[in-house]
């Protein structure tokens, strides 16, 4: 994905940042050069990127980092504060019973993201229904209808009905046991009079929830005209930007999108049905610049099937020390799910600390190899000695060793690890406010840069 090459630079301008031994004028210099050519490159304009580095530099120079706050990090907050600016405010769709219009140009991926809205709220408990009323292009019954099966979502159509409007009330009186109607509309090759007459006689006529706009990321900067006019002609509650996956213009859709405040809701990174993510300036950003994103690796951890409940619990067994072989087993089995160390590992915060490098792939299949050997060997133990790892000795390691297929020192050093794990939290542990705060972040999931210590 390109925005991985922008990440990538952030990054590197970071860990300029923290890897300094102190933050004088030509640092700042050096760095606000990096962030414009950084911005630049993403496609952001030019006005917003002189904008935000000016005000870097200013803020870098005159502003004192709050008590215990090295002036490294401060710097790092103010790059992470002067960007969030230009991605505008937070704002979804609710998860409750609703209808949703989708609108936008020819070809933006309007048809493609119906199904992968209908997906995301299956993935929330709520079933969707599709009305195809693009009455233009006669392929767009299949291609919708298609889709709807495909993610498991009703579908409404009629190839014979010309005008969308009688057949979206037909759709909505079909469908109305089924709890989220999407309306696909049709696109045009350009916003003309015709296209803006339709989908505003459809907006009257049924009143939807929300409307969507459905812009293409390959049009850069050009994607805050078009919001704008699709917006004063008809009003748009949220939109989403698809096909991030696939250019270097991103940066340029999302900060002028922005600009126009109608929030974004989602962006599109994939032809799936599940690349779809929802967009939150503050994660989007903490994990472009490789500041960690808890809240995100909150959710992946979700993804993995691991409940709420699931989660506290294995929380408050880490936090008292008193979890077994056992209960490391039963995480580690979740978490080696293929390709889900990735995405963990890029939630987490490690581009902060300084020195640190960037976690490469071959380390990321070197620790799920790891973890897999490690499973195989627990595999080999007994329930007893799951249960109170301290009664494994030399004897039982060779059995288990023999068992696994592995060599002693492997067992080892799993039981190395397990211990210094348990120490670790044990440390925790007796730091009360630390565990309250925590807690109370994992139980809500509400993790943030906050806890960083990035903002006070
Ligand atoms: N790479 C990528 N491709 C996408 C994304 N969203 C949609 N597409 C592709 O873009 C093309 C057009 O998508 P559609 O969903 O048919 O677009 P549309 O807006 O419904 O088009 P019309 O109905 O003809 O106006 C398809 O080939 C999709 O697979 C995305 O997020 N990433
Ligand atoms: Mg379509």
């Amino acid at each position: 994905m390109v925005l991985e090459s922008f990440s990538a630079s952030l990054r590197e301008t970071i860990r300029k940042i923290t890897g300094s031994t102190y933050i004088d004028k030509d640092t700042v210099k050096e760095v606000s050069k990096d962030l414009q050519r950084i911005l630049l490159k993403a496609d952001v304009n030019v006005k917003t990127v002189i904008q935000v580095t000016k005000e870097l530099e200013r803020r870098a120079l005159e502003e004192k980092p709050p008590a215990g706050m090295a002036h490294q990090d401060y710097m790092v907050r103010i790059i992470y504060e002067e960007l969030l600016k230009i991605l505008g405010e937070p704002s979804n769709v609710k998860l409750k019973p609703q209808t949703i219009m989708l609108v936008g140009l020819y070809g933006n991926g309007k048809t493609t993201t119906a199904g992968k809205l209908a997906r995301f709220f299956a993935k929330k408990g709520l079933n969707s229904g599709l009305i195809a009323a693009d009455v233009h292009r006669y392929a767009a019954y299949d291609q919708l209808k298609q889709i709807a099966s495909e993610v498991n979502a009703k579908f409404y159509g009629d190839q014979n009905e010309k005008d969308p409007v009688k057949l979206i009330k037909r759709g909505l009186e079909q469908l109305k046991d089924v709890p989220v109607k999407i309306i696909d509309t049709s696109g045009r090759d350009s916003m003309d009079a015709e296209l803006f007459d339709e989908i505003k006689r459809i907006k009257n006529a049924i009143a939807p929830d929300e409307v969507l706009m459905i812009i293409d990321a390959t049009m850069g900067q050009q994607a805050g005209p078009e919001a704008k006019a699709f917006n004063d002609a008809i009003g748009v509650t949220g939109i989403v930007i698809t096909k991030m996956d696939g250019t270097a213009k991103g940066g340029g859709a999302l900060s002028a999108v922005a600009e126009i405040h109608v929030p974004i809701y989602f962006i599109g990174t994939g032809e799936h049905m599940d690349d779809l993510e929802v967009f939150d300036p503050k994660k989007f950003l903490s994990r472009l610049l490789g500041l960690g994103d808890l809240e995100s690796l909150f959710e992946t951890v979700q993804e993995a099937e691991i409940t709420e409940e699931e989660a506290q619990e294995s929380f408050e067994k880490l936090m008292t020390g008193k979890f077994n072989l056992k209960d490391m087993y039963d995480v580690w089995e979740k978490f080696s799910k293929p390709g889900l160390m990735k995405k963990l590992v890029d939630a987490l915060p490690l581009a902060r600390i300084p020195g640190s490098q960037k976690i490469d792939d071959s380390k990321i299949q070197s620790a799920e190899d790891k973890l897999r050997m490690y499973r195989v060997i627990m595999d080999s133990m007994t329930f007893e000695e799951l249960e109170n790892p301290e009664i494994i000795n030399a004897k039982r390691i060779t059995r288990i060793a023999r068992g696994a297929g592995v060599r002693e020192e492997d067992v080892r050093m799993l039981l190395k690890e397990f211990k210094a794990m348990k120490n670790n939290m044990k440390m925790m542990k007796g730091n009360r406010g630390l565990k309250k705060m925590l807690q109370s972040n994992f139980r809500s999931g509400n993790f943030g840069l906050e806890d960083l210590g990035i903002k006070e």
